[in-house]
């Protein structure tokens, strides 16, 4: 190889150098296939005023949840063992250095639940096996709406409210911080076999359009979209 060769090659391979981790991006995103992708709304993006107003609804979804899961599935490039996994599995298994999969897949997980527990049809409050467990934890359903919005005025900054059933059957109230949540048992271990019946986001762009600063209004307004249905099902799963 004369020198002239030398350089043209070695030119070349660094340009295939700079191109390279572009390539493997691109290969790894194809790994993951598609990648997670946004949820339909089960209702118009209106269909909940007045307590919750189109335009909320409509950045809330289109916006907030779409950019929690492109940053999921960029999140996911960097672990191609786990491109095949469930939302759910994905959680269970991230630890504390997975920062980006813990608020993006929390973030997915969390606004897809919440999307499904919300209904222009609210019948107002539960019936059933699920109405029974309330009063029996709570001692009324009014008791765990208002032990609900404590609990959602409590939580500092940005976070989530739950009622979750514990594995021997009883019911409570926790929040948590960000878009962590109670699947996630590799890093909160005291939520091992907890599930997620009902869940408010009292993060400030869920409502701050309608109702600034008074969390409460919103909270108090949420009684009237909840889809106690859905929460029945998921609790007798
Ligand atoms: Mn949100």
């Amino acid at each position: 190889m004369d020198k002239r060769t030398f350089l043209k090659t070695s030119l070349l391979s660094t340009a295939s150098a700079l191109l390279n981790p572009f390539a493997a991006v691109l290969q790894a995103t194809s790994l993951v296939a598609k990648g997670f992708e946004l949820p339909a709304l089960p209702y118009a993006v209106d269909a909940l005023e007045p307590y919750i107003d189109k335009q909320t609804m409509e950045i809330h979804h289109s916006k907030h949840h779409q950019t929690y899961i492109n940053k999921l599935n960029e999140a996911l490039v960097a672990k191609p063992e786990w491109a095949a996994f469930t939302i759910e599995k994905l959680l269970a298994t991230i630890t504390e250095q997975d920062t980006a999969l813990r608020n993006n897949g929390g973030g997915h997980y969390n606004h897809s639940l919440f999307w499904t527990l919300l209904t222009p049809q609210s019948k107002q409050k539960p019936e059933g096996n699920l109405a029974k467990a309330i009063e029996k934890q709570f001692g009324s359903f009014e008791t765990f709406k208002e032990l609900f919005g404590k609990e959602a005025a409590a939580r500092f900054g940005s976070g989530w409210v739950w009622l979750v059933q514990n594995p021997d059957q009883q019911l409570a109230i926790v929040s948590t911080p960000n878009q962590d949540n109670p699947l996630m048992t590799t890093i909160y271990k005291n939520f091992a076999g907890t599930k997620p019946l009902l869940c408010l986001d009292v993060w400030e762009h869920a409502y701050y359009l309608k109702y600034q600063n008074k969390r409460a209004d919103y909270v108090a307004a949420f009684w009237n979209i909840v889809n106690w249905e859905i929460v029945e099902k998921r609790s007798a799963k």
